[in-house]
């Protein structure tokens, strides 16, 4: 499985590797970056080796930043476009300002069919008339917080090659995120919400145009149970303020989760 991320994002990053080890173990992290230094991936490889678990320094070359117009982005997210690149037959990409509250199996064993990924439905963008004079349609439209890869559908369609042109080609306000839903469009498989709750939904919709206000309803009903996956979406997140976010005690219960605990839990002391 894959994260991505600069190193501002190292406690939220770590928050979430706690959680997936507390309910997983033989996982296989690779962590997509550029500064992480090498004495960090031996510190938490000790960590993750009792659980069978271990994570993978891969560094990324070359500059997103400068290969399309959008300096106000953070790199980090272009990153997830090579995924596809790698070995796996399937593979899972997560955002690190999430936390998980399950197994991972019954997700990463979604058959993925035809489809490019496996993703869900975005809480706010979905249901909204958000689109672009070169995409009209981009419904359903999916949030890229957690993505399941069909590695070698984009292996035999050149799919990354044509992601990485995208990047260069157009300003997408949502960046990578809306690049993928063009690229993707109706090749995506929706799975259950709770395997990526967004938080920010709860924030309410965009004043104006042609809102689909019954489907969002629908999907903040999805929240009712705690979600497998809560996604600190938006820009309000549990570990920079106070604001009482729903959910917000799970991020924090796993940030200070003791690796100890971690061990117990899997009957190893
Ligand atoms: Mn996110």
């Amino acid at each position: 499985m894959f994260f991505s991320a600069d190193l501002k994002m190292q406690f939220p990053l770590l928050t979430a590797i706690k959680s997936i080890c507390y309910h997983n173990k033989n996982i296989h992290f690779h962590l997509l970056n550029k500064e992480y230094p090498e004495e960090w991936f031996d510190w938490l490889n000790q960590k993750l080796a009792l659980l069978g678990s271990c994570i993978e320094n891969v560094k990324i070359q070359g500059n997103f930043a400068e290969n399309h117009h959008l300096p106000h982005i953070n790199e980090a997210t272009y990153y997830r476009l090579l995924i596809p690149t790698s070995a796996a037959e399937k593979a899972l990409y997560l955002d690190c300002d999430l936390v998980v509250n399950t197994d991972l199996l019954p997700l990463y064993q979604t058959d993925l069919g035809d489809n490019y990924l496996a993703a869900t439905v975005d809480g706010v963008l979905n249901y909204t008339d958000h689109c672009y004079y070169e995409f009209p349609d981009l419904k359903p439209y999916f949030n890229a917080g957690m993505l399941l890869f069909n590695q070698d559908k984009w292996k035999r369609e050149g799919l990354v090659e044509k992601a990485l042109a995208m990047a260069g080609q157009y300003n997408f306000y949502y960046c990578d995120q809306d690049l993928l839903n063009a690229l993707c469009l109706k090749r995506w498989l929706a799975v259950d919400p709770k395997w990526n709750y967004q938080v920010a939904a709860e924030w309410g919709m965009p004043a104006e145009g042609n809102i689909d206000y019954d489907g969002y309803a629908d999907y903040l009903k999805t929240k009712e149970s705690v979600p497998h996956i809560i996604h600190f979406t938006g820009p309000h997140k549990p570990w920079a303020d106070n604001l009482q976010q729903p959910f917000r005690e799970y991020y924090w219960f796993y940030f200070r989760l003791e690796w100890q605990e971690i061990f117990a839990r899997h009957g190893l002391e």
